[in-house]
């Protein structure tokens, strides 16, 4: 299998216009006629060939005329002839109801739908498949009474009966866009509608569409919709385009949700939200997902991408525009933390696996496998430093460049800096590296003080380790958010002046600073508001943290001193388990959280024990059970030394009447988090089982479910919950999570007993994730099982599942691409497994790219 390569890219040689789509929807054989106008690019000769895959050709007609000079492959239909500009008439005939793939038109759960980015749509017809070709479609949908609502993009035009019974409904869609923004959608919804006066005064219908019942759940998604798109007015200034926007809810869908013009295809885990089924973090994804498809429709759909390698170009930028949403939307330090974490634990395992890749890939064999943390988290932070470096007022004038530069094309990173450098003074030539170097840098810092001079020297220093895909590494241009301060909390400015409005420019290996100061305890609070992805190495002690935690200004470094202490802390016990840690630290502990008794939402992020897999990221040759080990003693020790100042703080926790607003969130946040660490006792057991009792919303239902999960009472109430919800499939999804993390000695043959429940379907995958996904990313103790079972289990399940979707497949496979931080013991078992995909006939594209990769 041959890797595409991003310096290999070339303009398409023919263009298409126009495109006329009539689809007659029928379960496994689906007429689709496709006509093309199409246009030769430049001097040249050569046919014209067309991306396919799965499809029967029907017909072929130029011009009017059948056209057999022609030749199909397995993935293409060349078309020869000399004309320059002509119209292609192809028909096609396609299986939706056996495409279990989810790529392209497929019939799951009683609706057709498509999912086309990246390169679905030529499953459905023969076509330039590339995001480059730029064409407006008019489509027209025929389908039977089983499917009374059939959609596309842009606005219906016409609609009809047959006089063979069945309807159909057209649709126009003015804006030129790619193939993979096409959408159509057949079946029976209920259906929300609103409207939205945009700022030009243009009112814009909203349509939600959902299952059969689900109504009351999808109000808040409305309602999200409308706040996101008066904040993009707002925020950026851009109004939405068409006359209606469409959202459809479906059960079976790969990604969390698809941007296609107009109307969105969403995962309906990220559509419906109602208070006894959904937590808050269920509401908080809602609103961000809805938001950040929403955001799509400019960055993403009127500026699109010139080609796949480009991709972070609108998920860097719409994550970062959706994490600002949802900031503004909720608050800024809960969802800092929340990014970090995702950062921490995700992209800095992908960029220290055979997977790294810089945020824009040099190459790619399966287009699937780059829609990566890499790609939509680190190309977020990218973003943002864009936006720490110009400030908002300077972001702002070069997205409006950008906007005005490139409304209506295709385009690349390097584009979109051209236009944020016109912004701007500062040259962002050395900044656009973040575009091209893969691999998490590490910050570090030296610190000596010159006790007769009374002067602190401080060298700063970059290095980037090489990566799978980048042996050489150069500095980075890296801001830092610095603040130095001494034990009672005054802040220090440095002699040379590099330090400015708080942010120092790290843009060579190292750079040297000095503080005038007699205190000898001088700290320097690094990365404030994690200001780049990055690590770092800071030698300060626990008295150090103590002092970030108390008196840093910036909140975020406070949480992150906490981290630290925590991750020392288990160190210790790592390197021995007899260890204790000291009393002193309990009451400094102790001290810390009442003096943050009235701040529930940092004390709430304070509480959480860094993961397994966030300690992973910081050590290398891991012995995963005695890491383990180490991390549940120090949280057993936790939870006992600070019983009662941490109990004091849970009963004085208003639970009040049931609303969905920050304080309320922050509250059940915080309750939730300690209520975890109360149950590390047996004597905190009841409080658990009287919240279960009690709960009167999923929030606080899985709150004492996951607290539980350390106790005699898990089964039990694992039990009732599965009574109380054997009807809705988004909350068993959090059941089978539970079950499947669950480190107990019999877990390999409950999953199997699970994944043959009668609400688990291989075809799905939300259940798939849900439960062979859960165990693989986040049940490290028996995934790690020494014996390699935990691995041969995932395998095993990865060669049926692979078979029906690929997609889904090489996503669960990540974590054991992941071995390179794990011990010897771990690593042979993990390879041995990865081996065995390998050799196995018929792998997809998909799976044999990460694995072939994470060997070679
Ligand atoms: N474009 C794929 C789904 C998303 O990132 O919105
Ligand atoms: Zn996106």
């Amino acid at each position: 299998l041959q890797a595409k390569k991003r310096a290999d890219y070339q303009p398409p040689a023919f263009l298409i216009s126009t495109v006329k789509l009539t689809v007659k929807l029928h379960p496994t054989a689906t007429r689709v006629v496709s006509i093309l106008s199409i246009t030769r690019q430049g001097e040249h000769s050569a046919p014209l060939v067309l991306d396919g895959n799965k499809l029967t050709l029907i017909a072929l007609k130029l011009n009017g005329e059948a056209h057999t000079d022609y030749e199909e492959s397995e993935n293409t239909l060349t078309v020869n002839t000399q004309r320059d500009s002509f119209e292609l008439y192809i028909e096609t005939e396609i299986d939706p109801q056996n495409n279990k793939a989810l790529e392209g038109l497929y019939l799951s759960g009683g609706a057709y739908c498509t999912q086309c980015e990246a390169e679905g749509f030529r499953r459905i017809t023969y076509f330039l498949d590339r995001p480059d070709v730029l064409s407006v479609y008019t489509v027209t949908v025929i389908g039977d009474s089983r499917f009374p609502m059939l959609l596309s993009n842009g606005n219906p035009i016409d609609k009809g009966e047959n006089a063979d019974g069945t309807h159909y409904v057209t649709w126009h869609d003015p804006h030129p866009k790619p193939c993979y923004l096409f959408a159509l959608v057949a079946g029976d919804f209920d259906l929300l509608c609103d409207t939205f006066i945009t700022a030009s005064g243009k009112q814009v219908a909203l349509e939600l569409y959902v299952d059969k019942g689900k109504k009351d759940q999808g109000h808040f998604a409305l309602a999200s919709l409308k706040r996101a798109m008066k904040w993009d007015e707002e925020v950026f200034g851009l109004e939405y385009d068409l006359d209606i926007y469409m959202i459809v809810a479906v059960d079976f869908f790969n990604m969390g949700a698809m941007e296609n013009k107009g109307l969105n295809i969403f995962n309906s885990k990220f559509v419906l939200a109602e208070q006894a089924s959904a937590t808050d973090e269920d509401f908080f994804n809602v609103e961000a997902v809805i938001a950040h498809e929403y955001f799509h429709n400019w960055t993403g759909n009127r500026v699109t991408c010139r080609d796949w390698f480009q991709l972070s170009l609108k998920e860097g930028l719409t994550v970062f525009r959706d994490q600002q949403f949802s900031a503004d939307m909720t608050s800024a330090l809960s969802n800092r933390i929340k990014h970090v974490r995702v950062m921490r634990e995700h992209q800095f395992a992908e960029d220290a696996s055979a997977m790294s890749h810089p945020i824009r890939p040099e190459e790619v064999i399966e287009m699937n496998n780059f829609y990566t943390v890499t790609v939509y988290d680190k190309g977020a932070e990218v973003i943002r430093m864009f936006h720490t470096l110009l400030g908002p007022e300077k972001f702002r004038q070069g997205m409006d460049e950008y906007f005005r530069r490139h409304d209506g094309q295709a385009v690349t990173c390097d584009d979109f800096i051209a236009a944020m450098q016109s912004a701007t003074e500062t040259d962002l030539s050395h900044f656009a590296r973040w575009y091209s170097q893969s691999g998490t840098p590490q910050i570090r810092l030296a610190h000596n003080f010159d006790k007769e001079q009374g002067v602190h020297n401080f060298t700063l220093s970059q290095y980037t380790k090489p990566t799978a895909d980048q042996k050489e590494k150069t500095a980075l241009y890296i801001p830092v958010a610095i603040e130095i301060i001494d034990h009672t909390g005054k802040q220090y400015q440095d002699e040379q002046g590099l330090i400015k409005d708080g942010l120092l420019i790290l843009d060579k290996p190292e750079i040297t600073f000095t503080v005038s100061s007699h205190t000898e305890q001088l700290t320097p609070v690094l990365l404030g508001n994690f200001s780049a992805p990055s690590k770092v190495e800071n030698p300060l002690d626990i008295k150090g943290l103590l002092t970030i935690f108390t008196h840093a200004h910036d909140a975020f470094n406070r949480w992150d001193a906490m981290q630290s202490l925590y991750d020392r802390c288990i160190e210790t016990l790592y390197q021995d388990t007899t260890a204790e840690i000291s009393p002193a630290i309990w009451s400094s502990l102790s001290q810390a959280i009442e003096s943050e008794k009235n701040n529930l939402e940092l004390l709430g992020e304070c509480l959480v024990i860094p993961s397994f897999e966030t300690l992973c990221q910081s050590r290398e040759n891991i012995e995963v059970a005695r890491l383990i080990n180490a991390r549940n003693q120090f949280c057993d020790a936790f939870a006992a030394n600070l019983n009662s100042v941490l109990l004091n703080i849970f009963k004085g926790i208003d639970g009040g009447t049931y609303v969905y607003n920050q304080d309320a969130v922050i509250s059940r946040r915080c309750k939730n988090v300690i209520l975890a660490l109360l149950a590390r006792s047996a004597e905190n057991v009841s409080l658990v089982e009287t919240q279960f009792k009690h709960a009167d919303n999923m929030t606080d239902s899985l709150g004492a479910l996951r607290a539980s999960q350390h106790t005699c009472v898990f089964e039990q109430l694992m039990a009732k919950f599965e009574q109380q919800w054997a009807h809705d499939p988004l909350v068993l999804d959090k059941w089978f999570a539970l079950h499947a993390t669950q480190p107990n000695d019999n877990i390999l043959a409950t999953i199997t007993m699970l994944s043959e429940h009668p609400q688990f379907s291989m075809g799905n995958p939300n259940r798939v994730r849900s439960l062979i996904g859960s165990f693989a990313f986040y049940n490290s103790e028996k995934f790690h099982a020494l014996d390699g079972s935990g691995y041969k289990f995932v395998t095993d399940y990865l060669l049926k599942l692979d078979a029906i979707n690929p997609q889904v497949a090489a996503r669960i496979v990540t974590p054991l691409t992941q071995w390179q931080r794990f011990s010897e013991t771990h690593q042979s078992a993990m390879k041995q497994q990865l081996a065995r995909l390998l050799n196995h006939s018929g792998l997809s594209k998909d799976l044999f790219e990460k694995v072939s990769k994470s060997l070679a």
